[in-house]
């Protein structure tokens, strides 16, 4: 490990390390020339939603792609989960894990479903099965397993659970679009399962998301919930919303589609830099992938341990945004943190230790094609140089200003 010898940080009154903000979800691009076509051929075609062309395309690719029958394109992840839920049928209780974007409990309790959060496996930070189960109770109609950045949470155990109590599995593909388990794409498990293409995902469609499910009856249902439960012109069949994803996103999407391998190799590449720079830096463990599965690299997220480091993932994370590294602590607090259910579950934390010990240590980093080799390797000597330095920090760190 190398560590700058002297480096003046703008906590201490320097200029910062970068002179823009390198923000964690900074979109990626494809092809721009590609896209404008389509964006002019939309506009040409006056054809901009409702089940257009553009938005069959981007579905068949993605089915093609992950190999499942039903791919559905809404206008966004939440959106997905939502129609998700309600085609299943969810209601009472539904078990999901507190380390999630809000998102995922929202979808729930949006439709008067109670969220019950379980705690997570403290090596993959995913929904830990063994606590599912002893979550159930006669109310308790399905399970939502989160692939919490891209790294699948245990599919088997859980699918083995929801068979034997009749339970419904939902998940919450968020962030693992691109990722296999078992050589097996994610998107083929559990009933359904919910991709987000919003701007932040390494594949993007501005915003956007797929319901991806092998079920037909399933499928025909959630089509018809997307558009308002139109079964034709004249005929509304079920209750519906508006779920619909426009043709422009769809461009978006295809165009995004059609760079997926060069986005992968990116963050590949980047992920093997900050795992070279920051190896065998005491207290800072970064994520693990499964490299012998399909991965996408998405994530960058550091799991920092105080007693090690000397220094809190909360003054890195000061030190970083005054160097205009703008990290982010996904996800805390968890879910069960935020209103409306730190009111309803006050006492939730007491069963979740899991959760509350790695919310408090997770950090995210820049990656994609937004950043470079001299970018990557600025901000782990920052990292690293504040691990160095940790009673000089301190002390700035516990002026009222920095507090
Ligand atoms: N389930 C899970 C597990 C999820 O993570 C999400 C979404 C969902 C469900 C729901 O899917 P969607 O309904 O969103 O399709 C962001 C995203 O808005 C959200 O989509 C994502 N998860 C979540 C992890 O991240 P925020 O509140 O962190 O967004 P924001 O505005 O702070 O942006 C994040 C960073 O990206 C900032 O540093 C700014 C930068 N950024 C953002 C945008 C939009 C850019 O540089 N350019 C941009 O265009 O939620």
């Amino acid at each position: 490990m190398s560590v700058e010898k002297e480096r003046n940080l703008a906590i201490f009154g320097a200029v910062p390390a970068f002179k823009e903000k390198l923000h964690v979800g900074k979109p990626n691009i494809g092809d721009r020339r590609r896209l404008m076509k389509c964006l002019n051929d939309i506009l040409d075609r006056r054809w901009l939603t409702n089940d257009g062309l553009y938005v069959k395309d981007f579905e068949n690719k993605i089915a093609d792609f992950i190999e499942a029958k039903h791919c559905l394109a809404v206008c966004n992840g939440t959106t997905g989960l939502e129609i998700a839920i309600r085609a299943l049928g969810l209601s009472g209780e539904v078990i999901l894990p507190s380390m999630t974007f809000i998102a995922t409990a929202h979808a729930l309790k949006w439709q008067n479903i109670t969220p019950v959060f379980c705690d997570i496996d403290p090596k993959t930070w995913n929904i830990d099965p063994q606590r599912v189960e002893k979550m159930i109770t006669p109310q308790t109609t399905g399970i939502i397993g989160v692939h919490l950045f891209g790294r699948p949470c245990d599919v088997d155990a859980l699918a083995e659970i929801a068979h034997k109590h009749k339970l419904k599995l939902l998940h919450d593909a968020a962030h693992a679009f691109g990722c296999s388990i078992k050589g097996r794409m994610i998107g083929n498990f559990g009933d359904a399962e919910v991709f987000s293409f919003h701007a932040t995902k390494f594949i993007n469609s501005f915003e956007g998301g797929m319901i991806v499910t092998n079920n037909d009856d399933l499928a025909a249902k959630i089509k018809l919930m997307r558009n308002f439960g139109f079964s034709g012109y004249d005929e509304v069949t079920s209750i519906g919303i508006n779920g619909k994803m426009n043709e422009f996103s769809a461009a978006m999407g295809l165009t995004s589609f059609e760079s997926l391998n060069d986005f992968i190799e990116t963050n590949r590449r980047n992920y093997h830099q900050y795992r070279k720079e920051l190896e065998n830096l005491p207290g800072v463990s970064l994520i693990q992938y499964d490299e012998s599965e399909r991965c996408n690299f998405q994530y960058i997220v550091l799991e920092i341990d105080e007693k090690l480091t000397g220094i809190s993932r909360d003054q890195l994370f000061k030190v970083l945004w005054a160097e205009n590294v703008m990290a982010r602590r996904y996800f805390y607090p968890g879910c069960h943190r935020m209103e409306p259910y730190r009111s309803l579950f006050p006492n939730a934390g007491s069963h979740l230790p899991v959760t509350e010990r790695i919310a408090n240590r997770l950090l995210s980093l820049p990656t994609w094609t937004s950043m470079d080799e001299q970018k990557i390797s600025k901000v782990c000597d920052i990292i690293k140089y504040c691990v160095a330095h940790t009673s000089k920090l301190k002390s700035k760190l516990s002026h009222k200003k920095w507090k």
